[in-house]
């Protein structure tokens, strides 16, 4: 989806694709392992969508809970894909006073443009469209955090389904079944994706997510191994960052975690 293409009109109206002109990046995530299609071990690369500016990548405050793992997986893939990472935290009208802007402020600190937002509200909802004027932006994220909502807001001529959550498993019912390009104007897409269970980013080294994770690559240039995973070295910058609260433990955790998808991937 949002591929360019050269096409033979016929006679009929119908048309022939001749030629795919090369493609500015494209977005992709490691395929999810479907048994008896890959081998064991090996995962395979998944193209979501091709030539986009960008990744608007949605959580929401709860229904389903908010998941800053998700989030900077979803982040990491951006990034690596050369789009432009875009956070929504969506469904802020069910925040509860004490969380207040944590994660907002979290990940305007560490650069990232932040829009909260909220269908019911419409809060979020204009600065969002101003953004997309004359690009093409896909939006991602879990099952339920509300892209569709969103998108249905943008254009009225969108009008994408939506599903609920389940009370019982704070899940969302996977209502977007395929990947779906809208045209706004002559220069503006926006991508409507299915919710997915788990977004890795593709073929990344270890050296890479550290590079995506930008203050632990940063504080990891004072460890004193240039080897340093980070774990159980000594004189290791980045366990002292966290030990002082100068980078936030969730933060690392999530790095930690993603990093450990690579040794899955060898066996
Ligand atoms: N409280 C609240 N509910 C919202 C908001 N936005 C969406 N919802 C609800 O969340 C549920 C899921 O919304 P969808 O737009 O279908 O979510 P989606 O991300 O497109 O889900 P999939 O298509 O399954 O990936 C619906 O019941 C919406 O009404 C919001 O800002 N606040
Ligand atoms: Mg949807
Ligand atoms: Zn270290």
């Amino acid at each position: 989806m949002g591929d360019i293409v050269e096409f033979e009109m016929n006679d009929d109206g119908t048309g022939v694709i001749e030629k795919i002109p090369e493609r500015k990046n494209y977005l992709s995530r490691k395929a999810p392992v479907i048994k008896g299609v890959s081998e064991k071990g090996r995962r395979f690369e998944q193209i979501i969508a091709a030539n986009i500016d960008y990744t608007f990548c949605v959580v929401s405050v709860d229904k389903p809970k908010f998941n800053n793992r998700t989030l900077d997986r979803m982040l990491v893939t951006a990034e690596s894909c050369e789009t432009i990472p875009v956070i929504v935290i969506n469904k802020y009208d069910l925040l509860k006073k004490k969380k207040r802007d944590f994660w907002y402020e979290l990940y305007t600190t560490l650069g990232y443009k932040v829009i909260r937002t909220s269908t019911i509200t419409s809060q979020g909802i204009e600065e969002i469209k101003s953004l997309i004027q004359n690009k093409t932006s896909v939006f991602i994220g879990h099952s339920g955090v509300g892209k569709s909502s969103i998108l249905n807001l943008l254009d009225p001529r969108i009008n994408q389904k939506v599903g609920d959550v389940s009370e019982i498993w704070n899940k969302g019912r996977h209502t977007t079944v395929t990947v779906r390009l809208f045209k706004l104007n002559e220069n503006t897409f926006v991508i409507d994706t299915p919710g997915v269970k788990e977004i890795e980013p593709y073929g990344l080294t270890r050296e890479d997510i550290t590079h995506f994770y930008k203050e632990i690559s940063i504080v990891s240039r004072k460890c004193k191994f240039n080897t340093c995973t980070h774990t159980h070295e000594p004189d290791c910058a980045v366990k002292k960052a966290v030990e002082d609260e100068i980078i936030p433990y969730e933060r690392y955790d999530s790095y930690l975690r993603l990093v450990e998808t690579l040794e899955e991937d060898k066996y």
